[in-house]
């Protein structure tokens, strides 16, 4: 059924909005001290690795970035692509190639599979930036520091232990990895991911801006988990999820959670999927002052977008509508 609903056919939202643009700001004090770290140590860096969600792109990079950038190679990887819809690949590379971002790869940093063609494209990439421009103090250093830098939650830290694992013996997690914004708080320890030549993987907190530039960029960021849910309210989240996916047309969710129709209203949206999924809580009714069952909006929030970040209601490229 869901193949054949056309948009036209239902008055889907034309806007997003929400009561109030901060809702979508978060920027906790270890974020602020992380910028001041990051320039701090920036004189003994090598290269950076910039770490980003492959769904969003464009979408949410952080321009404070751009001065760190500037003053270093730079290596842009879009991480978490199994759960990306990478049909526009060529166009969102020529759009960061005009936009002067030549070092780009995809990865998947979930995987177990040891496939050293990762370590060595980043590798490869890597010594390219570096040797188009002078490494001043560095250049008699026969090691490379490499600084992943990033937004909080894209896999920065499961990023560099995947790296690890791939060229070392060690087979321990060197940095601490969590399905939660704001996991690492402060700058790692170097982690060597390579023996010839010397290279060493350094993790930092995920930094977000202190002022969102708008609406979309901070709920895109907030679907893919770039902040916590309580802070935005899972409901609302859930409610730009529908609005995304009625625009772009993309109705398996009416298939997966046995709907007659799309929705564009998170309210009735998520009482369906309490009732279906029985997430029924208990509460004191003011008028009776009896107990009454009421479906669980909040659990059912939560479950839908544990499902969307697992890639279980399909692959997404959030920043289609920027190409
Ligand atoms: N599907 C998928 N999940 C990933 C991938 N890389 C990391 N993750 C998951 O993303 C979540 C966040 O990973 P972290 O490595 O802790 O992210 P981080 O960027 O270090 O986060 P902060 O320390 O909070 O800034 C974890 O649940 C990881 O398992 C990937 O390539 N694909
Ligand atoms: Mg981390």
């Amino acid at each position: 059924m869901a193949s054949r609903i056309s948009s036209a056919s239902y008055p889907f939202r034309k806007n997003f909005t929400l009561p109030d643009k901060d809702m979508v700001r978060w920027f906790p004090g270890h974020m602020q001290k992380g910028v001041l770290q990051v320039q701090h140590m920036l004189k003994n860096i090598d290269c950076v690795v910039e770490v980003h969600d492959a769904r969003i792109p464009f979408s949410g990079r952080n321009p404070r970035f751009n001065d760190i950038i500037s003053l270093r190679p730079h290596v842009l990887v879009y991480n978490k692509k199994d759960l990306c819809d990478l049909g526009n690949k060529q166009r969102i590379l020529s759009k960061l190639n005009s936009e002067g971002v030549d070092n780009v790869m995809f990865t998947q940093s979930t995987v177990t599979t040891k496939n050293s063609f990762v370590s060595k494209e980043l590798f490869s990439m890597v010594t390219k930036a570096i040797e188009a421009r002078p490494r001043f103090h560095r250049e008699e250093v026969n090691e490379f520091n490499l600084l992943v830098l990033g937004v909080p939650n894209i896999g920065k830290s499961t990023f560099l232990n995947y790296m690890r694992r791939l060229n070392t013996t060690h087979q321990k997690k060197a940095a601490l990895v969590g399905a939660k914004a704001g996991v690492t708080k402060s700058i790692g320890h170097r982690v060597r991911v390579n023996f010839d030549p010397p290279i060493f993987l350094i993790d930092t907190p995920g930094i977000l801006t202190p002022t969102v530039p708008n609406i979309h960029v901070g709920m895109k960021l907030a679907l893919c988990g770039c902040m916590p849910d309580h802070y935005v309210g899972e409901e609302y989240i859930v409610d730009y999820m529908l609005y995304w996916m009625n625009k772009q047309q993309k109705f398996y969710y009416v298939k997966y959670f046995e709907l007659q129709e799309p929705i564009d209203d998170v309210m009735p949206f998520l009482k369906h999927v309490a009732l279906k999924k029985k997430l029924i809580k208990k509460i004191k009714s003011t008028e009776t002052r009896q107990l009454v069952h009421i479906p669980d909006f909040s659990a059912a929030a939560d479950i839908v977008l544990k499902l969307f970040r697992k890639g279980e209601l399909g692959k997404f490229m959030l920043d289609d509508d920027l190409l």
